[in-house]
């Protein structure tokens, strides 16, 4: 017997929640499926820090992917601010991928995060994500039979979003289970981020892979200003926030080093992005406990939902 949803050939559409614990690999997935770097990348937990939405249109379907902060503890505003951003999209959706690390043990966080889903009660599909790391992939049984106990998931998909591999297998289930509908973006629309926002974003990753423990916490990222010189040149600024001023001197470095070596890399991925030249300059600015600052988190665009 065939499924409710494939009976037929028509054209489906819909929002889909990608929630999961930090690290997951949430954002590498919304990057690889869109193909363009929206979303901040790194090995630092808690590197996304609001809804970040993806548009992935194919011959049979079109996906609204809403990536979200890793589900933790919320300590500061910023981080309430971030838990809203998960509960939002998970309200807000027509299904819900949760994506797990397969190559760790289960934990608390993981339970956490399947409570969410199950609040939430709408469909959702399991991946499990970086097989890739995983030698003996007989460890993934006892994953599946354990989640397999705890919802009514419509599909497990494991896969390696890093390597790619066996993500179309998750389209295709994707699509699947979305309602049908027309597309609600037009073919060359990727993702609802402005120019101004992805740029601060790309800042941001690479402060993130060059700086240690501390620092990725305490740092934000804002483009202040983008003249668009010419069609092919641009102008970018951008302010580098930090808490105190032993943070700014490690995000600068020796004799500026850091804050060269980011700039630099930045660059390279904001030229790709936008298809031109950019010249970009990085202020660093010290603004006390901005991360339990309500203005200071609108002005960066944290936003509170609703
Ligand atoms: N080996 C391996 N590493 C992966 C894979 N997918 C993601 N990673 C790595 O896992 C780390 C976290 O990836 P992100 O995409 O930033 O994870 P996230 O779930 O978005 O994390 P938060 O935004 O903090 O919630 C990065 O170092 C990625 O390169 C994968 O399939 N295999
Ligand atoms: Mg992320």
């Amino acid at each position: 017997m065939l499924d409710e949803n494939e009976q037929n050939g028509s054209y489906r559409s819909g929002y889909v929640a990608l929630v999961g614990r930090p690290n997951a690999g949430k954002s590498t997935l919304l990057n690889r499926l869109v193909g363009e770097k929206i979303a901040a990348v790194s090995n630092k937990p808690q590197t996304t820090r609001h809804q970040i939405q993806g548009v992935i249109t194919k011959p049979e379907g079109q996906i609204v992917l809403v990536d979200t902060p890793g589900v933790h503890q919320p300590g500061y505003l910023l981080n309430r601010r971030m838990m809203a951003a998960v509960h939002d999209a998970l309200d807000g959706v027509d299904l819900v991928v949760l994506m797990r690390d397969a190559s760790v043990s289960t934990g608390n966080g993981d339970r956490f995060v399947l409570d969410l889903v199950k609040q939430s009660g709408k469909p959702a599909l399991l991946v499990l994500n970086k097989t890739d790391k995983v030698q003996d992939k007989s460890q993934l049984l006892p994953l599946l039979e354990w989640y397999g106990q705890q919802y009514d998931w419509r599909a497990f998909v494991p896969l390696s979003a890093r390597r790619g591999e066996n993500v179309e297998a998750l389209v295709a289930e994707i699509i699947k289970h979305l309602p049908e509908g027309e597309p609600l973006f037009a073919e060359d629309e990727f993702t609802d981020q402005s120019v101004r926002a992805m740029v601060a974003e790309i800042v941001r990753e690479k402060i993130l892979r060059t700086t240690g423990e501390e620092i990725p916490y305490v740092t934000a990222v804002v483009t202040e200003k983008y003249e668009q010189e010419r069609a092919d040149f641009a102008h970018i600024y951008c302010a580098i926030f930090v808490e105190r001023a032993s943070q700014k001197k490690i995000v600068i470095g020796k004799g500026a080093e850091r804050l060269k070596e980011v700039g630099t890399s930045a660059r390279h991925d904001i030229e790709r992005l936008v298809g031109h030249r950019v010249y970009l300059e990085l202020f660093v600015r010290v603004q006390e406990n901005w991360r339990n600052s309500e203005r200071a988190l609108d002005e960066i665009g944290i936003k509170k939902q609703r």
